[in-house]
C-alpha cells in the first residue's frame, strides 16, 4: 500500500513538474500564467499581453506579472526546491550574485554558478523529520502509560480518601470516647492531688508559724536580758537596733513605741504584738554587740520549743532551721569563755560528745584571726553551712510522695490521657492524609492526567553558576554552585500556556524576594522528550527564571508521513 502511494505521488509530481510556466511561478499559481490569454494582474489592477510576463519591466501593482526577474520592487519568485521544501523569495534577489534557492534557480543569467544541493538538504531535513518523529512516537507511547497510570492513581486516591473520610468519623467518635473516660478519670484524680496538696501546704504553713514563733521566742529569750521573763523599756533602750530616729540612743518613747506603748510586756504579748512589728529588723544582741567590736558573747537559755504536732498523712520531720536555732541556743549556754549568766538554763543537748563539732559548724561561730578549725577561711565554713541548710530546707519544704490509693487514681488517670492522646494522634494522622488527598485530588494534571507523572519528584539543572531545582506541582529552588544557601524561586503556582496551549507552561511563583525588585518566580516551558528533564534555565529578566523541561508528557500523537514528504523527496 505504501509502495502503491510512492510510485503514484511520484507520477503525480512528475506531471506537475511538467507543466508549463514563466519562471518563478508556483505550479499552484500556473493556470494564471496562460501564453494563449492576456495576464490580468493578480489584483485585478489590469491586463496585459501574456508577452510582458517576465520582460524585465514592471507593469503591475502587486509585481505578478514579473515572478522570474527583479524588475518589480514587491514581486515574488518562487523556486522548486525538488527533493527539499519549495521557497518563495523576493524577486529582488532574482540574479542579485547570491543562491538563494537550494535548486540554484534564483540566478539564472549565468552570472553565477549554484551547486543545486537540494537533495542532501532534503536528506538532512528527512533524517531530523525521522528523529523527531521517532522521539514523538517513543515519547507518545510512554504518555500513554503515564495516562493510564495518572489515571489508575486518581481513582486509587479517590477511593482511599473515601476510606479515610469514613475512619475519621469513626476516630472521631473514638476520640469522644476516650475524652469522656479521661475526663472521668482524671476527676477523682484531680481530688485525690488537690487534697494531699492542700494538707501539705497547710503542714508547711504550720510549720513555718512554728518557725515564727520559734523566732520570736528566741528572740523573747534574748531581749530579755535579766530573765525575769519580761521585757522592759530599759531591756529594748540598750540596743541600738530600736534606734529608729538614728540619733545615737533609743529613747523612752521609741523604746515604748516597739512594746506598743507598755512598760514591761510579758512572752504572749511579746509573740502577739511586738515581734510582727520588729521581726522586719530584729538583730540578735549578740551581732549588735560584735558590731561594735565587743567579744563578749551574751548567751541566752534557749527557749523551750515543743516539737511541732504532726499532721496526719505526713511523716515526722526535723525542721532544720529550729534545730539549728535550738543547738545554737545550746552551744552558747555551754561556751567556757562564755559568760552564762543564767544557772538556770536547761540545755538538752549540751552533753553530746560532738558539740564543739557541731557549734564550729553552726553560724556563731567564729575562729580567732578569720579562720575555722581546720584552717578553712570563717567564711567559707559559715557559706557550707547556709548551702547545707538550703539543701535540708529545700528537703523538707519538698511535698511527700501521694498516698497509694491517690498513686493507683493518677495511674488511672495515666493510662486515660494516653489512650486519649493516641486517639486524638490516629485523628490528627487522618487528617492529614485527607488534606495531603484532597490537595491532591484538587491539582490539575493536564488533560489526562498524565502530568501526575512529575509529582513528588524533583528535577536539576546545572550551569555556569548555580544549580536549579523543579519539584513538579511544589516549588523550584537555586542554589550557588559556589555554596551557600539554597534562594526559593517560587512555589506551585498554576498552568500558564499560551491560550489553548495551556499546558504548554506552568509557573511558580512567590518565591523569595528580589532585592528591589518582584518575588522571584519561574515559568517552565514544556517540550516532547524520551525522559523527563529541566533542559534549561535562565533569567531573562531580574529574578523571573526559564526551565525548559523536556518529558514525554508533552508529546502529541507523531503525524503520519505525507503525501508531501514523498514529493519532497523528489
Ligand atoms: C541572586 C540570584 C540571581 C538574582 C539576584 C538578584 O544573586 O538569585 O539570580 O538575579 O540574586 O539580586
Amino acid at each position: 500500500m505504501k509502495y502503491q502511494l510512492f510510485i503514484l505521488c511520484c507520477l503525480v509530481s512528475l506531471c506537475l513538474a511538467t507543466i508549463p510556466r514563466p519562471r518563478g511561478v508556483a505550479i499552484s499559481m500556473a493556470s494564471f500564467y496562460r501564453p494563449d490569454v492576456p495576464f490580468r494582474c493578480r489584483d485585478g489592477s489590469k491586463e496585459i499581453p501574456f508577452e510582458y510576463v517576465n520582460d524585465d519591466y514592471c507593469d503591475c501593482p502587486d509585481g505578478t506579472d514579473e515572478p522570474g526577474t527583479s524588475a518589480c520592487p514587491g514581486g515574488k519568485f518562487h523556486c522548486t526546491n525538488a527533493g527539499f521544501r519549495p521557497l518563495n523569495i523576493l524577486s529582488s534577489r532574482v540574479n542579485d550574485g547570491i543562491c538563494d534557492c537550494c535548486d540554484g534557480t534564483d540566478e539564472w543569467d549565468g552570472n553565477i554558478d549554484c551547486v543545486n544541493n537540494c537533495k542532501e538538504l532534503g536528506k538532512k531535513m528527512r533524517e531530523e523529520a525521522d528523529r523527531i518523529r521517532q522521539l514523538q512516537e517513543e515519547g507518545y507511547k510512554l504518555k500513554q502509560k503515564f495516562i493510564e497510570e495518572g489515571k489508575q492513581a486518581k481513582e486509587q486516591k479517590k477511593a482511599e480518601l473515601e476510606q479515610l473520610e469514613k475512619n475519621k468519623i469513626e476516630l472521631e467518635a473514638v476520640k469522644t470516647e476516650m475524652e469522656g473516660k479521661k475526663t472521668e478519670a482524671e476527676a477523682p484524680e484531680k481530688e485525690a492531688k488537690d487534697k494531699h496538696e492542700q494538707a501539705w501546704n497547710e503542714e508547711l504553713e504550720r510549720r513555718n508559724a512554728e518557725k515564727e514563733r520559734l523566732r520570736a521566742e528566741i528572740a523573747f529569750a534574748e531581749l530579755d536580758a535579766n530573765k525575769d521573763n519580761k521585757i522592759s523599756l530599759s531591756e529594748i533602750k540598750g540596743l541600738s537596733m530600736f534606734d529608729v530616729d538614728s540619733n545615737g540612743e533609743v529613747s523612752d518613747d521609741e523604746a515604748k513605741e516597739h512594746l506598743e506603748g507598755e512598760e514591761e510586756v510579758d512572752q504572749d504579748h511579746f509573740i502577739l504584738k511586738v515581734w510582727p512589728n520588729i521581726k522586719q529588723f530584729y538583730k540578735s544582741p549578740d551581732s549588735e554587740e560584735q558590731a561594735k567590736g565587743d567579744n563578749q558573747e551574751v548567751t541566752t537559755e534557749p527557749p523551750e520549743v515543743l516539737p511541732p504536732p504532726l499532721r496526719p498523712g505526713f511523716p515526722r520531720h526535723r525542721n532544720p532551721a529550729v534545730e539549728r536555732q535550738r543547738q545554737l541556743f545550746a552551744k552558747r549556754a555551754s561556751l567556757p569563755d562564755s559568760p552564762t549568766p543564767h544557772d538556770d538554763v536547761v540545755d538538752d543537748d549540751n552533753d553530746d560528745d560532738d558539740d564543739d563539732d557541731e557549734y564550729e559548724d553552726s553560724e556563731e561561730y567564729k575562729p580567732a584571726k578569720g579562720t575555722a578549725p581546720g584552717g578553712q577561711p570563717a567564711l567559707i565554713v559559715k557559706e557550707e553551712n547556709k548551702t547545707e541548710d538550703n539543701k535540708d530546707q529545700q528537703e523538707e519544704d519538698k511535698m511527700p510522695d501521694y498516698d497509694e490509693a491517690t498513686k493507683a487514681l493518677i495511674a488511672a488517670a495515666d493510662e486515660a490521657r494516653q489512650q486519649f492522646n493516641d486517639a486524638d494522634a490516629k485523628l490528627k494522622e487522618t487528617e492529614n492524609q485527607i488534606r495531603d488527598l484532597q490537595s491532591y485530588l484538587g491539582t490539575d494534571y493536564g488533560p489526562n492526567e498524565e502530568y501526575s507523572v512529575l509529582k513528588g519528584n524533583c528535577y536539576e539543572y546545572t550551569d555556569r553558576e548555580y544549580t536549579y531545582k523543579l519539584c513538579a506541582f511544589d516549588r523550584a529552588t537555586q542554589r550557588p554552585k559556589s555554596g551557600g544557601s539554597e534562594t526559593s524561586l517560587g512555589n506551585w503556582g498554576k498552568w500558564d500556556g499560551p491560550g489553548e496551549d495551556k499546558y504548554a507552561a506552568q509557573k511558580y511563583e512567590n518565591g523569595q524576594s528580589c532585592w528591589n525588585g518582584p518575588n522571584r518566580s519561574v515559568k517552565v516551558y514544556f517540550k516532547c522528550g524520551t525522559e523527563h528533564k529541566v533542559t534549561s534555565a535562565s533569567e531573562p529578566s531580574r529574578c523571573e527564571y526559564a526551565f525548559g523541561f523536556e518529558t514525554p508528557t508533552h508529546c502529541t500523537a507523531p503525524p503520519t508521513r505525507s503525501a508531501d514528504d514523498v514529493h519532497d523527496e523528489l
